[in-house]
């Protein structure tokens, strides 16, 4: 790893992957970094199509220091600790029209969970798929995205609508690198619980958002070892230690709807809306490089004295 000075500041180049982090990197040592896999099993570096306009966005998340109760409330208990992300923005960044409608975050960890807490306002809570494994972001959709060493490779996706169906699935590369995405992976133990301010598929009324509470167990992040190419470099501790970073974004797909009897149905040809915590500056989520950076901080009360 070496530091250098670049167009955001002090930036990280972790030797033998092309993270690049504002900001938090942190030093990792051989407990937590095995070697790499023969060389052979890598593939050129999937370069992203686009340069990034600013730096991306990033969070500390408090360890969490009391249990969690999964109900899809936000406010209570550890959540109080958690600060609020900023407003999510479009996929292309803030030149373009800003979402219509807000979305924000936050996170917690503990030994055995990565907690996701989503806030998202809507006037018009829909939902059709209804099997794991639907092709979910064809609804309305909260999305996120993980890459624990920040290699853009081996990572991890999961999608919920409103009515609580889940898409997981596992990507070996980008899609542009050739990937096939695992389908079949799925986030085994994962905990998702939602709350709904209004009526789903009801357009006799105004709603005003749901809530998405995720627990996420660390055992989730592990790479697919039979799923070509071969994992080449997990320069993680699971779960992490305090003051690591990993890469994670997150994703809202918002369809145009018109009212269809008392439900609604899709504007034909009107492509989705996009909005993400922080912009990928392409409509792309599959570009690990401009993901944000989450690092995982001590419990709120203790960050003050012993985490900058
Ligand atoms: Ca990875
Ligand atoms: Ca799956
Ligand atoms: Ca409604």
């Amino acid at each position: 790893m070496s530091w250098m000075r670049g167009r955001y500041g002090t930036i990280c180049v972790c030797a033998s992957s092309a993270l690049v982090v504002t900001g938090c990197c942190v030093e990792r040592t051989a407990s937590t970094c095995p070697a790499p896999v023969a060389d052979s099993y890598r593939r050129p570096e999937p370069i992203p199509s686009t340069a990034p306009l600013a730096a991306p966005r990033q969070y500390a998340a408090p360890f969490a220091a009391n249990a969690i109760a999964l109900d899809g409330k936000l406010d209570e208990g550890a959540w109080a600790s958690a600060p609020w992300s900023d407003d999510f923005v479009d996929i292309e960044g803030t030149a373009r029209r800003p979402p219509t409608q807000h979305t924000r975050v936050k996170m917690l960890w503990d030994a055995t969970n990565l907690y996701i807490g989503a806030d998202l306002a809507e006037t018009d809570l829909w939902a059709t798929l209804t099997e794991h494994d639907d092709i979910v972001y064809r609804d309305n959709d909260f999305e996120v995205f993980v890459d624990p060493d920040g290699d853009t490779r081996e990572y991890y996706e999961i999608e919920v609508n409103a009515i609580g169906t889940i898409f997981d699935l596992y990507l070996p590369v980008p899609y542009r690198a050739g990937a096939k995405a695992n389908h079949d992976w799925n986030a085994t133990g994962m905990r998702v619980a939602i709350q709904l301010d209004g009526t789903v598929n009801d357009s006799r009324d105004t709603d005003r958002g749901w809530q998405i509470e995720i627990a996420i167990p660390w055992t989730v992040f592990t790479p697919v070892s039979d799923s070509p190419p071969a994992p080449t470099y997990q320069c993680t501790a699971r779960p992490p230690n305090t003051g690591d970073c990993w890469r994670i974004n997150f994703s809202r797909v918002q369809w145009t709807l018109e009212k269809q009897g008392i439900s609604y149905a899709k504007v034909a040809g009107k492509p989705e809306e996009n909005w993400t915590w922080t912009p990928q500056w392409i409509i792309d989520m599959h570009v690990p490089q401009w993901w944000g950076v989450v690092t995982f901080a001590p419990p709120a009360d203790q960050t003050k004295e012993s985490f900058k």
